[in-house]
């Protein structure tokens, strides 16, 4: 457990949302860009991920064969990875100063498993207690597309996951989420068109991310 460690951070926490197909894999290189840039030291990591054991977690969740996976089960192995995520890797290399740039985190959990899943939010806000403290990332990208949009960039990539197996409706909920996620704490979050082209798509994330570092 991380107790209450969020002030003590010299790094900073930044987390990037989405639907499948919303191109966070695409805008990631370019948040790393521009890190690179202003010669911030960080690390790029993910979720469900990030270390060996989340790794394997990862593959279970992901994997199609787990179809009798009951919400709870999922929602107990996602926050085991991150748990073990936060204590290896996360905490360690905010408190170096150095910057963290996660892939997904627990915006995830309360949008598929909350919303998309039909879990109580009260249940995600506990483990999300025990596992977290009062750590929270410092600022939030969510990429956000109609979800039918994201699919058919997904499908043209090849074999679907467990989760991309998922009907549109799903989708539709998680997407809403999402939004509600943000009106819930609009400091925090930056909301972005995915559907844009890429160039402005990109060019809003550089504004936001300049506006969060008091260069914007
Ligand atoms: N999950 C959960 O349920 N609860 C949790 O707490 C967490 C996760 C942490 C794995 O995540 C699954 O875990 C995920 C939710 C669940 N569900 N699934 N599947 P993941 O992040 O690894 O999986 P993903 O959402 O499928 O991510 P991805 O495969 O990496 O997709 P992406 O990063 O969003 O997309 P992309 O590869 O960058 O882009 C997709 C394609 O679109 C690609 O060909 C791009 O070139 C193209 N693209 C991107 N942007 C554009 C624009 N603007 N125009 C046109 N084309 C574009």
């Amino acid at each position: 457990m991380t107790g209450t460690m969020a002030g003590t951070m010299k790094g900073k926490f930044i987390t990037v949302e989405g639907t499948e197909g919303v191109g966070k894999t695409t805008n990631i290189q370019r948040i790393a860009g521009w890190l690179d840039e202003r010669g911030i030291t960080y690390i790029s990591t993910r979720e469900p991920g990030g270390t060996a054991l989340g790794e394997k977690i990862r593959d279970l969740l992901l994997d199609k064969g787990n179809i009798s996976m009951v919400a709870s089960a999922e929602l107990l192995l996602m926050f085991a990875a991150r748990a073990q995520h936060l204590e290896e890797k996360i905490i360690p290399a905010l408190a170096a100063g150095t910057w963290v740039l996660c892939d997904r985190f627990t915006d995830a959990t309360y949008a598929y498993q909350g919303f998309g899943r039909g879990l109580n939010l009260e249940h995600i806000k506990g483990l999300e207690a025990l596992v977290q403290g009062d750590l929270h990332p410092d600022f939030t990208l969510i990429l956000d597309i109609d979800p039918a949009l994201g699919m058919s960039r997904v499908r043209a990539r090849g074999e679907l996951d467990r989760f991309e197996s998922e009907e549109l409706a799903f989708f539709d909920r998680v997407r809403a989420g999402y939004r509600e996620r943000v009106n819930g704490n609009p400091s925090r979050y930056c909301l972005v068109d995915a559907s844009a082209p890429l160039a402005i798509v990109q060019a809003h994330i550089v504004g936001a991310l300049n506006t969060f570092v008091g260069e914007g």
